[in-house]
C-alpha cells in the first residue's frame, strides 16, 4: 500500500470530445501511465484507468456508491430523466432487486436459448455467405439480438423499432449533456415511453424473462414498480450493448487471420475468441461512480460527493496486468479477470444471455465463411461511452 499522498495528475483533454471517441485508445495510454488517479478538468470529476483501481473501485461499493447514478451528474441533485434503476441503486435496495433477477436470468435459465436462438444465426450467416462481402454491423450485428432477445424478454412485435434508439439514450446519459446526449434524446419521448409500455404486466407473453419478472411480484419478493423497472433494465441494457459487442468482436477478428483459421479448426475456442475481443475493444468503455466518503484511492485523496470516471476499457488493456501486448489480441492469452461486464456487486447480470448470442453468432459465421478481412476503413460510432462502429464492411471467401 503507498500510504505517500499525492496530487492527482491534472487532464484538460475532454474524453467525451468526438476525436477522442473516435480513436480513444492513445489518449486512454497516457491517462493510465500519468498516474493511480487523474483530474479532469472538462468532466470536474476523478479518473481512473489503470486495472489495479478500476478494479478497487468496483468492488467496494461502499466507497463508490451507483445511488448518484452513472452519469457526471449527481442524481439525487439534479433532477434524473427517469426513476433509477437496479444499476443506480446500492445495497439494501440493490439486493432485492439483484436476487429477483438473477432467480430469473442465470446459466440454468438461459441455456434453455440456445435452441431458439440458433436457426435466426444459422439463416443470417448462410445469406451473408453466399456473397463476397458485407457490413458486419448493418448486416449482421444488428440485425441479430434483435431477431433474438425481445422474444425472449417476451415483449410484443409492436415498438421493438425504438429498443435500439433507447438504448442509445440511455448509454449515452452516461456521459455530459453534450451533442451527441441532445442527438440521442432528440425523440427521447417517444422512445421511452414505447419501451414503458412494453415492461407492463399485460404486455408479456407468458414464458418470456418478462413474464418470470413479474412473477416475482407474486411471489412477494419485489413490488409491480420494481418489477418494471427490471423489465425496463433488460430491455435497457441487452439491445446495444451485444449489438456492439458483436460487431466488436468481427472488428478484431477480421484483423487476425491466423485466429480465424485457428478458430475455423477449433470452434469450441469461439467463446475464448469472444471473451478476448471484449477485452480489448469493450463495448461498454466508462461510466461514472460518487464517492460516498472521503477516501484514498491510489494515493490521491477524493472527497466525498465528487464522481470518479471509470474506464473498462482502459483497465482491460493495462500493460501491467496483460503484458507488453496488452493491445494485441492473442488466443493464447488467458483473458478472464476483464471488466467488459464490470466486476463486484453490480456486474452484468445478462452476461449468459450476451455470451451465448455473441458465441452462437460466431460459430455460425465460423463453419460458413473461411476468410475474412476488412474491405475499406471501419466507421467507429461517436458515442459517449460506448465504442462499437456504425458501418464495417468485410470481404469474405466461403467454406466450402
Ligand atoms: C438499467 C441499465 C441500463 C443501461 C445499462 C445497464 C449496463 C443497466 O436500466 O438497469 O447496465
Amino acid at each position: 500500500m503507498s500510504t505517500i499522498l499525492h496530487e492527482p495528475a491534472i487532464f484538460t483533454e475532454d474524453p467525451f470530445d468526438p476525436a477522442v471517441i473516435a480513436d480513444p485508445y492513445p489518449f486512454l495510454a497516457r491517462l493510465r501511465e500519468a498516474g493511480s488517479v487523474s483530474y479532469l478538468e472538462a468532466t470536474g470529476s476523478y479518473a481512473v484507468a489503470g486495472y489495479e483501481e478500476v478494479y478497487e473501485v468496483l468492488t467496494d461499493f461502499e466507497t463508490y456508491s451507483s445511488a448518484g447514478g452513472l452519469g457526471p451528474r449527481d442524481i439525487r441533485k439534479d433532477e434524473a430523466w427517469r426513476p433509477p434503476s437496479i444499476l443506480e441503486s446500492d445495497p439494501p435496495i440493490h439486493t432485492v432487486m439483484r436476487r429477483a433477477l438473477t432467480g430469473v436470468i442465470n446459466p440454468g435459465t438461459v441455456r434453455a436459448l440456445r435452441g431458439p436462438f440458433t436457426p435466426p444465426a444459422v439463416e443470417l450467416t448462410t445469406a451473408l455467405a453466399k456473397l463476397q462481402g458485407f457490413d458486419a454491423i448493418t448486416d449482421l450485428a444488428e440485425k441479430y439480438p434483435l431477431r433474438v432477445f425481445p422474444d425472449a424478454v417476451g415483449i410484443p412485435e409492436e415498438g421493438r423499432e425504438h429498443l435500439l434508439p433507447y438504448g442509445n439514450m440511455v448509454f449515452n446519459a452516461f456521459g455530459p449533456e453534450n451533442y451527441i446526449f441532445k442527438q440521442a434524446f432528440a425523440q427521447g419521448d417517444a422512445h421511452a415511453a414505447a419501451v414503458m409500455k412494453s415492461c407492463q404486466r399485460e404486455s408479456m407473453d407468458e414464458v418470456g424473462f418478462g413474464a418470470q419478472i413479474w412473477a416475482k411480484v407474486a411471489e412477494g419478493l419485489i413490488s409491480e414498480q420494481q418489477a418494471t423497472l427490471l423489465v425496463r433494465a433488460l430491455l435497457s441494457a441487452g439491445v446495444d450493448t451485444t449489438i456492439f459487442g458483436i460487431g466488436n468482436t468481427l472488428s478484431v477478428l477480421a484483423r487476425y487471420p491466423e485466429a480465424w483459421a485457428q478458430l475455423r479448426k477449433n470452434p469450441s475456442m469461439a467463446k475464448f475468441a469472444v471473451d478476448e475481443a471484449l477485452r480489448l475493444e469493450s463495448p461498454f468503455q466508462k461510466f461514472h461512480r460518487t464517492v460516498a466518503v472521503d477516501t484514498v484511492l491510489g494515493g490521491v485523496k477524493l472527497e466525498a460527493g465528487t464522481k470518479v470516471l471509470v474506464f473498462l476499457g482502459a483497465a482491460n488493456r493495462d500493460p501491467r496486468k496483460w503484458g507488453e501486448d496488452a493491445d494485441s489480441f492473442s488466443l493464447d492469452r488467458s483473458s478472464s479477470g476483464h471488466v467488459a461486464f464490470g466486476m463486484g456487486l453490480h456486474q452484468c447480470v445478462g452476461q449468459p444471455i450476451a455470451r451465448m448470442e455473441m458465441e452462437i453468432v460466431l460459430q455460425q459465421l465460423l463453419e460458413r465463411v473461411q476468410t475474412i478481412e476488412p474491405a475499406g476503413a471501419p466507421v467507429p460510432i461517436i458515442h459517449n461511452v460506448l465504442r462499437g462502429f456504425e458501418s464495417l464492411p468485410v470481404s469474405i471467401t466461403a467454406a466450402r
